[in-house]
């Protein structure tokens, strides 16, 4: 036979067990499934603008006639950023694919090339005109944010090849650089290169989340 006192202790730890068991769904749902409705429907929302853009550019080529098809997806851009993070390439001594394009083991479209330099056509370009500055050897540059007091000159360079070659696209209108760093900044490929895009009217804010 209990005590009159065990009841009301019974209902509190049953009382207490609940709000535990409550407290420790709404956790896990906090933790895991509001960042994955999250970023569904952050690609969704991708998938939108790039279905309008692409629409958008088809009206234009049929009066231009230039090619559409290889424009890249941003979602697919935010993907192999992190697939290269996960797969440990931020900080990877082994040739880039950008190496294997100076040693001319991969071919690629070369618009300019100088001692320090090389510039060649995106493979998957982001506006009419878009193409790649980097240095010939990377030095350490996986990335703009390993630069040291010594690259200074080389960085000054890359930026100095972009207009040169920018104007040998004539972009005289008007163009975009553009450094992507690290897994936040869509950096897939360790090797730090410029991006130069142009050759149309460019929209602004660049990579922000859809509203
Ligand atoms: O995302 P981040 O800033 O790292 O930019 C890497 C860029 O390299 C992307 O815009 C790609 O489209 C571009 N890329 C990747 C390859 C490649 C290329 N551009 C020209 N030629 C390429 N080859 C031959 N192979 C690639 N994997």
């Amino acid at each position: 036979m209990r005590p009159r006192w065990w009841v009301p202790l019974r209902d509190a730890r049953a009382y207490a067990f609940v709000c535990v068991c409550v407290c420790v769904c709404m956790y896990t749902h906090a933790r895991v499934h509001v960042p994955r409705l999250i970023r569904s429907s952050l690609n969704a929302a991708a998938n939108t603008r790039v279905g309008q853009r692409t629409s958008a550019r088809t009206t234009t080529t049929t009066t231009t006639t230039t090619t559409t098809t290889t424009m890249a997806q941003p979602h697919d851009e935010v993907l192999a950023a992190q697939e290269a993070h996960l797969n440990g390439l931020a900080d990877s001594e082994e040739r880039t694919i950008f190496d294997k394009i100076v040693s001319k083991d991969i071919p690629a479209t070369i618009i300019y090339e100088d001692s320090l330099a090389l510039a060649f056509r995106d493979i998957n370009p982001q506006a009419k005109t878009h193409f790649l500055v980097i240095p010939k050897i990377r030095a350490g540059l996986t990335r703009l944010s390993k630069a040291t007091e010594e690259h200074k000159m080389l960085l000054g360079h890359l930026m100095y090849t972009a207009q040169l070659v920018a104007k040998q696209e004539k972009l005289d209108a008007g163009f975009r650089v553009v450094v992507n760093d690290g897994v936040e900044g869509c950096q897939s490929v360790y090797h730090l290169h410029l991006h130069v895009l142009g050759g149309e009217q460019l929209t602004w804010p660049p990579g922000c989340p859809p509203q």
